[in-house]
């Protein structure tokens, strides 16, 4: 492999931080499980609108290409490479972001896991990746009360039913062209499929990004609540599964982004005011570490002036922390629309 060369309009943090002499060092590795250099900047090569560019195709991948991961985690989380994951699910307070239901129409409170003893999605064989969903169903399956469910493979899901899903902000989207290229998309759909309670309050995706997003949402903004839900779930499944975890990085994820915590906690806020001054409410969302994405998620646009708020933040700071940072810097993004 020759080292790549980035567009001039290229932001990635992987064009930023893999130079010349640091690709001769690293091209020639491999971790225990056969993932390579090329394999893990492969997205933000063929993509170099990627903002990150990089995914991990196995929790070594963290360690052998170290000097490349290191400084990408590093900005994008404001976390060292002597920091230690902190992580605490206890004392967040109780909190209604918006009684009078104005602004808040939903709020979703997600975690990534991978299981512990495979490869991520990236390199995973169509076999481990059957033997992990099936290890989870099996999981899922012994859980009681508001969590009990069933569970629904993508393959045999109808175009429609999918369709309605993914409308609905239960079903993930088919793999996009980032993570086409990192190789997450290999074997669609098989291994793919969501699990939901009665109510869909309560949902698993498998085997998409990560070999599990737990999700918990509802309408409203009460997101005590869904992370009462969350944090239920989490310590149910736990006594099952083995989740993919360091001391350091805390839950490995196939994207750097989403390590540590791998928690987003986010509002579908409508903000008729501030979505015409976007400068501001750019300001707003930086000063509180959030992220803005449009209404279908990731990738996508804003409509109606309802955005996907959520914390930016997923390691080095704990999951209480996480959501604390959208708690607050929601609270001003509403007295600021309140006062404009
Ligand atoms: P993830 O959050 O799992 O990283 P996305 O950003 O693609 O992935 O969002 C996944 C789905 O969840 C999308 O359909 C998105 O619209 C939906 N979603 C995210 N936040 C909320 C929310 N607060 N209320 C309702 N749906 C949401
Ligand atoms: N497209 C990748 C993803 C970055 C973060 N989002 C994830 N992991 N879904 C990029 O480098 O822009």
């Amino acid at each position: 492999m020759e080292y790549p060369t980035f567009p001039k309009e290229c932001n990635s943090l992987l064009a930023k931080y893999l130079t010349k002499e640091l690709f001769e060092i690293l091209k020639t590795r491999t971790t225990p499980n056969g993932f390579t250099l090329e394999k893990a900047i492969r997205s933000g090569v063929e993509n170099p609108d990627s903002s990150i560019g990089v995914y991990a195709g196995d929790k070594e991948s963290y360690t052998t290409f170290a000097e490349l991961f290191d400084p990408i985690i590093e900005e994008y989380h404001s976390f060292s490479k002597e920091s230690q994951y902190q992580s605490s699910f206890d004392g967040l307070e109780s909190v209604e972001l918006d009684p009078k239901g104005e602004y808040i129409l939903s709020t979703r409170i997600r975690v990534g896991r991978n299981l512990e003893g495979f490869p991520l999605g990236a390199i995973i064989s169509k076999e481990q990746r059957n033997e992990v969903e099936s290890l989870v169903v099996n999981a899922l399956s012994r859980l009681e009360g508001d969590l009990a469910g069933v569970y629904y493979p993508l393959y045999d899901m109808s175009q429609e039913v999918q369709e309605q899903l993914i409308e609905d902000h239960f079903l993930f989207k088919e793999g996009d062209r980032f993570l086409e290229s990192a190789g997450l998309n290999r074997d669609w759909a098989e291994g793919r499929g969501i699990f939901h309670n009665h109510n869909k309050t309560f949902l698993v995706w498998l085997n998409e990004e990560d070999q599990l997003r737990i999700i918990s949402m509802q309408k409203g903004g009460n997101i005590s609540e869904v992370f009462e839900r969350l944090v239920s779930a989490i310590k149910a499944l736990e006594e099952t599964l083995n989740f993919a975890y360091s001391e350091h990085l805390g839950y490995i994820s196939s994207c750097p982004t989403n390590l540590g915590t791998a928690m987003r906690a986010s509002v579908h806020i409508k903000l008729p005011k501030l979505s015409k001054d976007m400068e501001r409410l750019k300001s707003i969302t930086d000063k509180y570490h959030l992220q803005i994405r449009g209404v279908d998620g990731e990738h996508s646009e804003s409509r109606g002036a309802i955005f996907d708020i959520s914390n930016r933040r997923r390691l080095g700071i704990s999951e209480v922390e996480a959501v604390r940072d959208l708690v607050e810097g929601v609270k001003v993004l509403i007295e600021v629309e309140e006062k404009s």
